[in-house]
């Protein structure tokens, strides 16, 4: 650690363009090529194109004309659409380029780049661009006073970005989830820029070292990059939302995962033997802890060679996961890509004689040193190599093993720069870079190589991975942890804004360390953390050697019994909770939101980060401070039942909430649907796939609706891409004093296994008088399976059940108005 030297007062401030660094000068020319418009000045210029019609790419180049190639950020599926309605016009003194979303104005003289939207409001607008002479680029833009930031993906500090620094390079930064930290796992050069009503979407599109500066230049922002393209790409809103599914378009959406995968995970650095691992699956099963994996960590290696088991301690993987099988539990194995130097380890040798590892430009192959000792990494920009690393996968397929976890693929090296020399070269298949130029994709193109391989050796059926490292566009490919942080309550709560961003950042698929990785977790902090952490999209307990141990039952049965509650919770709302990953895979909409993504014009959600929404109806507020037994929770506009007590508030408004140690504040909006599931101890547990469909605050009077679309598939295979799922709607209209209650199948290629469908309608403002065509049962006869209905009286709940029928029904609730 430094001393006060650190602040001596010599130390000055940054400005924000360096003197010596030149601007591009005034366009001295403008031509199309196809869709492509180039933009001429003395030193360099300009390509752009609308890549759709609310998306807009300019790249800037200093000398020789930019490259407008795909870039590893983009998903491979993404299609440039040629918009016929783009316009270009020269007007004095600007170019002006227009789609029927957005519009681009360029003033010739200065460069000045100004978009708006078809209101003519001004979302964006960059003010200058400046090249340094070494090859780094800067540009610099408006930050007017209502401006707030959002997405970049896994950074610390709270939710709105305005006030802060970061700096994207992929770092492996021990204890690293502190304020100050602006580098970290992860790299997401794409930022939401809000104004007022309006948002834009700004990614610059560059894997190696860039930075965003909402810090220190008064009214404006930077945005730069230290080499490489300046490759930028204005993303047209005029919601968070729009911007959001645009840029998700662009660089893509997570893939469906299996349904396994979003089931309660259980890690430890590490599971020390085959034994352990096999105590650990049956403890949860004696206990009735729901759970569906378990992680090998560094240790299951034969001394951390990646594709082997140590055979003293794993002798005979076969029969361990044959036992796993039959509890329903999966494993999940580390894979780094550091491969220990050692002549007599097939992967290596292998690796050297075909070429496959990185090297210097003369030749030599790049070690470093981590866990194996000296290794060698495998150049994964080169498809010739990433096809090589996927097919080493088979070594696990072979057991039956379905998800990997890349690590320290940033990547990490025990050095003082913590990577890969910068003059290391990557292959690039023929278009050979620098690892100064590629850093921050190594992660992303290690993740694909492994989503890929893994696929090709699964017979049809969906891998998980899991990565510590990724670029712009790695949901394509993996899920994502948020690395090491501490079992502190700070890091608890930081996790929310993390992860909220990470969301709006394309990131759906993701979460932190649950109880805390490194240092001492309590029972309350296990308590707490699990509460928030099954509502997060990835939810995994996860601990370092030498911390107390934190798996459910560590800290006795009081602490343990909520565990369970929870993490059954999660079990229970996993029709729910697939339905949301459907819907990220599909619209690139995230997991769980902030809340203002769901209420823009509401000034109280700005920031507002210490409580959640899952999907757009259920607010969660966790308890992330010691000793707490009631917490604020700000209700936004609408009413909101207390899924605990049931009990109603109105919204717009702070309330306190009541929450001793077994409850978490829960809420779910009035007219609400949340289909429920049976409680499985894992996700394919005899497969009941019996849904009840929870209706919050059904109301007889005219306008009222509640919908919910249920997305099913077999949650496993890829035979959903062949349309082989399903959906399932419900509907609840008031009228007329009475309520119409139905569902129906728009396509039912999947047929899930059950027999019957439940309604439960939480009501208020009448009294239901009964179900035309149904009859009244007893609790009795409809836990026997009989159809029927049943009230609740002081619940305030009709409980109606029938047989599940592909041609659906609808009923005729009567009231007594
Ligand atoms: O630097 O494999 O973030 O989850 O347990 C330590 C050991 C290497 C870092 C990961 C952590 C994992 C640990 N790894």
């Amino acid at each position: 650690m430094e001393g006060s030297e650190a602040i001596r007062p010599d130390k000055h401030e940054m400005t924000t363009v360096p003197e010596n660094w030149k601007d591009l000068g005034p366009v001295t020319g403008m031509e199309k090529r196809g869709d492509v418009f180039i933009c001429r000045t003395e030193r360099g210029g300009a390509a752009a194109l609308f890549t759709a019609p609310g998306i807009f790419r300019i790249k800037f180049f200093i000398g020789s004309e930019a490259d407008l190639a795909q870039t590893i950020a983009i998903d491979p599926a993404y299609r440039l659409k040629t918009e016929s309605g783009i316009q270009a016009e020269e007007k004095e003194g600007f170019l002006i380029f227009r789609s029927s979303v957005m519009e681009v104005e360029l003033e010739k003289q200065t460069f000045m780049i100004t978009v708006r939207d078809l209101d003519g409001s001004v979302v964006s607008r960059q003010t200058s661009i400046s090249f340094d002479p070494r090859g780094g680029a800067r540009a610099v833009y408006d930050m007017p006073a209502n401006s707030h930031f959002y997405g970049l993906g896994e950074k610390s500090s709270f939710l709105d970005k305005r006030g802060e620094r970061y700096t994207n390079w992929n770092t492996d930064v021990y204890a690293p989830h502190m304020p100050e930290i602006e580098a970290l796992y992860q790299s997401v050069p794409f930022l939401i820029h809000r104004s007022g009503e309006k948002s834009c979407g700004l990614f610059l599109d560059n894997p190696g070292l860039t930075e965003v500066d909402m810090r220190s230049h008064g009214m404006a922002y930077t945005m730069g990059c230290s080499t490489g393209a300046y490759d930028l790409y204005f993303i047209a809103g005029p919601s968070m939302k729009d911007v959001v599914m645009r840029y998700t378009a662009l660089t893509g959406r997570i893939q469906l995962p299996p349904k396994w995968a979003l089931g309660y995970h259980q890690s430890r650095y590490s599971y020390m033997n085959q034994q352990e691992v096999l105590q650990l699956a049956h403890t949860f099963r004696e206990k009735g802890i729901p759970c569906d994996v378990i992680y090998l960590d560094i240790h299951y290696m034969d001394e951390y060679r990646v594709f082997t088991f140590d055979p003293v301690r794993f002798p005979d993987p076969k029969a361990m996961m044959n036992e796993l099988r039959e509890l329903g539990i999966r494993i999940v194995p580390i894979v780094d890509p550091g491969v220990k130097k050692d002549p007599n380890y097939r992967v290596y040798r292998e690796g050297v004689q075909q070429e496959h590892f990185c090297t210097k430009l003369e030749g030599d192959i790049y070690f470093g040193e981590v866990w194996p000792g000296i290794s060698a990494f495998p150049d994964f920009t080169d498809d010739r190599t990433s096809n090589w690393w996927g097919d080493q996968h088979a070594f696990y397929t072979q057991y039956g093993i379905e998800g990997i976890w890349n690590d320290m693929n940033e990547p990490a090296v025990f050095n003082e720069s913590k990577t890969m020399d910068l003059d290391v070269i990557h292959r690039n298949n023929g278009d050979m870079k620098t690892h100064e130029e590629l850093h921050n994709a190594y992660g992303l193109l290690m993740s694909k190589a492994t989503s890929e391989g893994m696929e090709r050796h699964m017979d049809n059926r969906r891998p998980f991975v899991l990565t510590r490292a990724g670029y712009a566009g790695i949901q394509r490919y993996a899920a994502v942890w948020t690395g090491d942080n501490r079992s502190f309550w700070e890091h608890m709560a930081l996790a929310m804004p993390m992860v909220l961003n990470m969301g709006l950042s394309g990131l759906a698929f993701s979460g932190p360390d649950i109880g805390g990785f490194a240092h001492h977790t309590s029972g309350e902090l296990l308590v707490r953390w699990t509460q928030m952490g099954v509502f997060f999209p990835y939810c995994r307990n996860h601990s370092s050697i030498d911390t107390l141990r934190q798996e459910p039952w560590s800290f006795g049965p009081a602490t343990e019994g909520i565990l369970r509650d929870y993490i059954g919770l999660r079990y229970r709302w996993m029709p729910h909770l697939y339905n949301l990953f459907h819907e990220a895979a599909s619209t690139g909409l995230p997991v769980i939101r902030p809340l203002v993504l769901e209420y823009p014009e509401d000034p109280k959600v700005t920031n507002l980060c210490d409580q959640f929404l899952l999907g757009d109806s259920v607010l969660v507020a966790p308890v992330y401070r010691p000793d707490t037994d009631h917490r604020a929770v700000y209700l936004p506009a609408g009413e909101w039942f207390d899924y605990w007590t049931g009990d109603k508030y109105e919204g717009g408004r702070h309330i306190l909430a009541e929450c001793p140690l077994e409850i978490m504040p829960l809420y779910i909006k009035a007219g609400a649907i949340v289909p429920e599931g049976m409680l499985m101890q894992h996700a394919e547990e005899d497969a009941d796939e019996t849904v009840t469909f929870q209706i919050y605050g059904a109301e007889a009077r005219e306008g009222f609706t509640a919908d919910y679309s249920l997305y099913e598939d077999d949650g496993v295979t890829f035979d959903y891409r062949n349309q082989v799922s399903s959906r399932l709607h419900v509907s609840l209209k008031g009228g007329d004093g009475m309520l119409h209650l139905s569902y129906e199948y728009d396509d039912r290629r999947y047929e899930a296994n059950r027999n019957l469908l439940v309604f439960k309608l939480r009501y208020s403002g009448f009294a239901p008088q009964g179900v035309e065509g149904l009859h009244a049962v007893t609790a009795e006869q409809l836990q026997g399976g009989m159809e029927g209905w049943m009230l609740d009286e002081p619940g305030g709940e009709l409980c109606i059940q029938v047989h599940d029928r592909p041609t659906g029904a609808s009923w005729v609730i009567r009231t007594g108005e």
